[in-house]
């Protein structure tokens, strides 16, 4: 017999640390184009080969091929840029007030931004989403629901915040666009919106939900919670996970994406689940669309990965150049959504140079008009928040009479 070997556990380590180059070959990248597409009424079983390839619409030239290109009109991909551009245009601007003290915290959605605009374009504005907090393209998009200074005035907890100061900022609830409150606690939005599209069917209602959940985010419980439920009811929901390779200073192997795909988590759940490129547009319409019609016609939940990057840092309060190499995002194989658009668009002579700029500049003016509206009704720094008496209001319907004497021991 052997000696008996000393015990030892494996703990993952990303490819890739500051002052060396990420090997970004475990990401297992898909051709355009050679991912094929099933028939919506499949089973989870024969999504077994999508969940570990990469379905992919934009080749390399900007060319949208194979069996997932999506019949978007000129229209919508030209909107579709625009609201990308927006996300991103306004994001940077964001980070400025922050650092002027106008916002106590900011979070970009910086390279992520195809997947809430193009999962929107697919989906209908009756339905519920229940976002983490890098889906505020999805917010961006729906200006006919909700204005850009609402947005800001939340941001800056101004005397306009809708919420009266009592969220972090980014933690918008817009019931009005189907934007469900975002909660910090991660994985709560899985169960809530899995329960919402389990009592949508139970009522015999239309609207079919959409859950979001980060790499990181899939260890906690309430993830594999949600997939039993889904599975067992056939939920009318789409389970979609982010996968931008960090959970702030954790590499997503540590999630439990090394060996195994998240999107086989679906598969072993009984789920249909696809793995996607996060970062092309018409890949995101495309599987999105799939997925709403499998929700809407009764054939259950659809998970689906998405392959991106977190291009910034997780949030104001992080520095990623201590954990990663600082050009990471340049030498993702997935590149940046917004350029991959626009060279389709520009290759299909929808879109030029001229009109990227002016663009640029219109939604430019836009931001800044908004945000100048906004500081109007104060800013973090310059006072004019809710008061703080204002804590006890919107609890209960009527005040009860422990939190009427603690509002007046308290002197506020
Ligand atoms: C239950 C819970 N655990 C930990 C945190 C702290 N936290 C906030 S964001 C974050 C990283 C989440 O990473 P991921 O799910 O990959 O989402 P991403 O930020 O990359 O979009 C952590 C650990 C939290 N808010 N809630
Ligand atoms: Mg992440």
């Amino acid at each position: 017999m052997s000696q008996p070997q000393a015990l030892r556990l494996h703990v993952p380590e990303p490819s890739g640390r500051p002052g060396c180059a990420t090997d970004f070959s475990y990401l297992h990248v898909s051709e355009a184009g050679a991912v094929r597409r099933p028939p919506v009424d499949t089973s989870h079983f024969d999504t077994s080969d999508l969940a570990y390839s990469l379905i992919r619409v934009l080749d390399r030239d900007g060319k949208a091929v194979g069996p997932w290109v999506p019949e978007l009109s000129t229209a919508q991909l030209r909107r579709g840029l625009r609201v990308m551009m927006k996300t991103r245009l306004f994001d940077s601007r964001m980070l400025l007030a922050q650092r002027q003290k106008k916002t106590s915290f900011y979070m970009q959605s910086l390279g992520e931004e195809a997947m809430p605009v193009a999962h929107d374009m697919a989906l209908d504005r009756t339905d519920m989403w229940f976002p983490s907090y890098r889906q505020q393209g999805m917010l961006l998009a729906r200006e006919a629901d909700v204005s850009m200074v609402e947005i800001i005035c939340q941001l800056m907890s101004n005397e306009r915040d809708s919420l009266k100061g009592r969220q972090l900022p980014v933690m918008y609830s817009f019931k009005k666009a189907g934007f469900f409150t975002i909660s910090g606690n991660l994985a709560t939005q899985y169960i809530q919106a899995v329960g919402w599209a389990m009592a949508s069917a139970i009522k015999g209602d239309t609207r079919i939900a959409s859950a979001w959940i980060g790499d990181g985010a899939t260890a906690e419980s309430d993830f594999h919670t949600a997939l039993t439920f889904a599975h067992v009811y056939r939920a009318p929901v789409i389970l979609n996970v982010v996968n931008n390779q960090w959970a702030i200073s954790t590499f997503q192997a540590l999630a439990g994406g090394e060996s195994v795909t998240f999107a086989a988590r679906g598969v072993g759940s009984g789920i249909a689940s696809l793995r996607v490129d996060g970062n092309d547009f018409l890949a995101v319409y495309a599987a999105s669309s799939w997925a709403a019609e499998r929700a809407r016609t009764n054939l259950g939940p659809t998970l689906i990965e998405w392959v991106t990057y977190r291009a910034g840092p997780h949030s104001t309060s992080d520095d990623p150049s201590k954990y990663r190499p600082a050009d990471d995002w340049s030498h993702f194989p997935l590149g940046d959504p917004i350029d991959r658009l626009r060279r389709h668009l520009t290759g299909l002579g929808l879109w030029s140079d001229a009109e990227h700029e002016a663009t640029r500049q219109e939604l430019e003016a836009e931001i800044v008009a908004a945000q100048k509206e906004a500081e109007l009704s104060g800013t973090l720094a310059h006072g004019r928040a809710p008061s703080a008496a204002s804590m006890f209001e919107d609890v209960y319907k009527e005040m009860p009479e422990h939190l009427r004497l603690q509002r007046q021991q308290s002197g506020v």
